[in-house]
């Protein structure tokens, strides 16, 4: 990225080369006024590790770190590189491709330990903050944990009380993170011949805790020095995270809090309010922003607000906890991963709550600086700096954690510096699709009528499905990437499906409307787009919410007319912009669900290139899946869409 050229001191982010986003174009340049610096400013002045990015650094012993640099040219002959212990390029890059499988695995997946236990809390009916909200998906969740749903009375069937088969449910969800036999429960909701090549290749999760400590020892110092050994040790790792934790995250959600919906709203810091008190909340975790949003919407507080000489409360979301409030209550987003320092130096953020995952902890530095109140509010993530509040949430009493969090911004509102510069950028989304919104809107079917998503793939309307995900990245340029990709597919008739902050990225971009259909799709898409109401880009949730896409693709197959695995579908994966541990284990559960799946920019596998080459080339073999990767992200959305065709060849629809 290019500086800001001043004498000295450290570099400075230009903003112009830094984002694509003007909203985030005008806060880094008022971070240079005001002397604050932001994460556009470290990106230039921190370097990174050449030998670290290529995946070929071993650090899990104290002879070490060795660092196994690529020969300039590449490597002629026998490759010699070996760390003290003889660890190979390619034992070590597997061990830490893994150990950021186990990373992200574990993220997902505890998010979706927390969400069960207060799932079994409301079941219990010990918490007056959750209920069992959405029955019809309790419903239609059970049987998949082997929960029955109805009883047989003296020969008659009987339907089974919603509180008894709520506890159940939640007793068995909580039994797949440490059950002693068996395997995930889940795992038989995917198309029969993807189950039958994970029996085949042993990689079916027995437990989700299992598979990731498993991990961890099996890359301690001198133990599994097989590289494909060890890949198959990620594999069952990150289908315990798609499959297990992230699923089990998602359905339980949906129940407690409700199954979303397509609804409208904004997105971009433009969604704050300078006559309002602005409480940003950023994180992953919905338990407690779900009490935060039904807290802030009380006449009570409203009320109390306007006493402090505030006209009411907005709410507005970073990161993934921005896109559970989102679908599931309209609440606009505020920003991406990259713009969470921006909201604070707007001056009109009177308090960011967080919760888990993608949290800066410079955002305490940035705090320092305003009036803002920064609040952690989980056991788990808190921040060694002083000005930074924790609240620790308890789903017992949630209401008060709640009600004491929104009083503290609007009690903070009367702080508020004068000077406050609110970007004016906003754009309109629809948001909160789901596997049932879209067969809804497509005819209540995948397959059979004028509308539905199967006929329209098979007839070409729509050449095939993209799966656009993932984070933002301080080393590409905001946003662009992410924008470039999705405009080509849907240029090409690809409809995306997207997730996380490429999601947001899409909303701030205005590509999240039925409008953007005439404006950006080729024709096939845009006559599909504009005849059921529907954007191009369908906005289907947060991270864990990548399940959605699993069980979107499964239900397409099962429908019929696209061959018999998600393997045989026009489909491919794609995280243009991706930073994070959780993005690795959702790329290697997408290619092990037998996705083809483009990451943008670079992977910590270049250095070792017999176990890329692996991954590239040898996983298709198996699981009808592959990674890819490039820097160009027109290339990057031709390399899916070749894909897609080669499938349409494959099925025998290609025009
Ligand atoms: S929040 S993991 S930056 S998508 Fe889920 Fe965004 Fe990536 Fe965090």
């Amino acid at each position: 990225m290019a500086e800001v050229k001043k004498d000295k001191g450290p570099k400075l982010a230009d903003p112009i080369e830094s984002t694509i986003d003007l909203a985030t174009q005008e806060m880094i340049t008022r971070s240079h006024k005001l002397g604050v610096e932001t994460v556009f400013d470290r990106a230039l002045n921190m370097k990174q590790c050449n030998i670290g990015l290529q995946g070929i650094c071993c650090k899990n012993c104290a002879m070490g770190p060795c660092r196994l640099p690529l020969p300039k040219g590449g490597i002629e002959g026998e490759d010699t590189r070996k760390g003290l212990c003889g660890a190979t390029a390619n034992t070590i890059a597997a061990r830490n491709f893994i150990r950021m499988i186990a990373g992200g695995a574990a993220a997902h997946s505890d998010h979706g330990r927390s969400v069960a236990e207060v799932f079994m809390a409301a079941a219990r009916k010990e918490s007056d903050a959750y209920t069992i909200k959405d029955t019809e998906k309790l419903l239609a969740v059970a049987p998949h944990l082997g929960v029955a749903v109805t009883v047989e009375v003296d020969g008659e069937t009987l339907d089974r009380d919603i509180d008894e088969i709520a506890l159940e449910v939640g007793e068995k969800a909580l039994n797949e993170w440490g059950k002693a036999d068996g395997e995930l429960l889940y795992l038989k909701r995917a198309p029969q011949p993807l189950y039958e090549k994970w029996e085949k290749y042993g990689v079916k999760p027995r437990n989700i805790d299992r598979e990731i400590v498993e991990i961890m020892h099996r890359t301690h110092m001198g133990v599994d020095q097989d590289y494909k050994n060890l890949i198959k040790q990620g594999t069952r790792a990150c289908l315990a995270d798609g499959w297990g934790g992230s699923m089990l995250a998602t359905d339980l959600q949906d129940i407690l809090f409700g199954t979303p919906y397509p609804l409208q709203s904004e997105a971009n810091l433009g969604v704050m309010k300078k006559d309002h008190v602005n409480i940003i909340i950023h994180g992953h975790e919905p338990v407690l922003s779900e009490v935060i949003v039904a807290v802030a919407q009380s006449q009570e507080m409203i009320d109390y607000a306007k006493s402090k000489g505030a006209n009411g409360i907005q709410l507005g979301g970073i990161c993934c906890t921005a896109n559970e409030m989102l679908q599931r209550h309209g609440v606009p987003t505020a920003g991406n991963y990259l713009q969470q320092e921006l909201a604070i130096i707007t001056g009109a953020c009177d308090a960011m709550v967080v919760d888990i995952q993608c949290i800066f902890q410079n955002l305490a530095n940035v705090a320092k600086c305003f009036h803002t109140k920064l609040i952690t509010t989980h056991p788990i993530a808190r921040m060694e700096q002083e000005n930074v509040i924790h609240i620790e949430f308890n789903e017992h009493y949630a209401l008060e954690d709640a009600t004491r969090i929104v009083k503290m911004a609007i009690d903070n509102f009367e702080n508020r510096d004068a000077d406050v510069m609110i970007p004016q950028h906003k754009s309109a989304q629809i948001a909160g699709f789901g596997v049932e919104s879209i067969k809804y809107h497509l005819g209540g079917t995948f397959r059979g009528t004028y509308y539905t998503l199967n006929d329209n793939i098979i007839n070409g309307r729509i050449r095939g499905i993209a799966g656009v995900v993932g984070c933002n990245n301080a080393r590409t340029k905001h946003n662009e990437h992410h924008i470039t990709i999705i405009k080509e597919l849907i240029k090409n008739d690809v409809i995306v499906l997207s997730t996380g902050c490429s999601a947001i990225t899409a909303a701030m971009h205005g590509l999240l409307t039925p409008e953007a259909a005439a404006v950006y799709c080729g024709p096939g898409l845009a006559e599909i787009c504009e005849t059921v109401g529907i954007p191009p880009v369908l906005h289907l949730g947060s991270c864990v919410d990548n399940s959605r896409i699993l069980l979107a693709a499964t239900e397409v197959v099962k429908a019929g007319g696209l061959g018999n695995d998600i393997a045989d579908l026009p489909a491919a994966g794609s995280a243009p912009e991706w930073m994070s541990e959780k993005a690795i284990s959702i790329g290697h559960y997408f290619v092990t669900s037998g996705v083809y799946t483009v990451f943008g920019g670079t992977l910590p596998t270049f250095g070792a290139p017999v176990f890329q080459d692996y991954l590239f080339k040898e996983m298709e073999k198996m699981y009808g899946g592959m990674w890819d990767v490039t820097e160009d992200p027109i290339e990057h959305a031709h390399k899916m869409i070749a894909h897609i065709d080669k499938k349409r060849k494959e099925l025998g629809i290609d025009k």
